[in-house]
């Protein structure tokens, strides 16, 4: 079985884009750990279903990104369960998930799921509003990766500047502050530069629109990463 603390790079497919076979099969074989399958509008167990056998081609793990209710399906490696710290809504905290586990919770296996401790990042992204977030300061970030790694002792902490590249000193700050919670960066990679320096603080690196804006960009991320040594 795959060991997520191995992970270092991972490709994020959003179900609601379009990437054609090609496309996919440059992603799958670029030698990134995981493709996390998961968006934040249009996932429907239709695209779910598909991206997921267009990816089961290849033998990279495929781990879903669990968005919402209706796109739950058995068949990938293991299952990300977000839970939105700094959310006003609990729907986004536990509410969702109490729902799921009414109604799948007998048929779960426990060992393939991973709950995130998400911290949205970039107030302009859709996933920061769609998931009522608010606005955090550093001294929040710092607080909500201690609670993480000691209160809730989650396996993931999940700083998510999606579509906007983050701020390297805050990233490198979390991660001095975990030990057994693994720190994952996602947001506004666009170069091998940018992938290496967030490789170098954080334990797993998330690339995600630059696939669709330029996959050759996409692809060099997977080299940098891998090369470089968390400090
Ligand atoms: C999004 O963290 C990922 O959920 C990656 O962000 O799409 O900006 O690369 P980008």
């Amino acid at each position: 079985m795959y060991n997520i603390k191995e992970w270092r790079h991972v490709f994020k497919i959003d179900p609601n884009k379009e990437i054609s076979d090609e496309q996919l099969e440059k992603v799958c074989d670029s030698g990134t750990d995981a493709i996390l399958v998961g968006g934040t509008d249009g996932v429907t167990l239709e695209n779910t279903l598909d991206i997921l056998a267009r990816v089961r081609r290849f033998s990279v793990p495929c781990v879903l990104e669990i968005s919402n209710l209706d796109s739950i399906t058995p068949g990938f490696d293991f299952y990300f369960v977000p839970t939105v710290l700094n959310s006003s809504d609990p729907k986004w905290i536990t509410g969702l998930h109490k729902e799921a586990v009414k109604e799948y919770g007998d048929f779960i296996n426990w060992d393939e799921m991973f709950v995130e401790g998400y911290c949205m990042l970039n107030p302009d992204s859709k996933a920061f509003q769609e998931t009522n977030s608010e606005s955090v300061s550093d001294e929040d970030v710092l607080a909500y990766a201690m609670m993480v790694e000691n209160m809730l002792k989650l396996p993931i902490f999940y700083m998510e500047y999606s579509g906007m590249y983050g701020d390297s000193n805050l990233v490198g700050q979390v991660s001095r502050k975990l030990q057994n919670t693994l720190l994952f960066y996602g947001g506004g990679i666009h170069q091998a530069e940018q992938a290496k320096e967030m490789a170098e603080l954080a334990d797993v690196v998330i690339v995600g629109n630059i696939v669709y804006d330029d996959l050759k960009a996409a692809l060099h991320t997977v080299q940098a990463v891998k090369e470089t040594k968390k400090k």
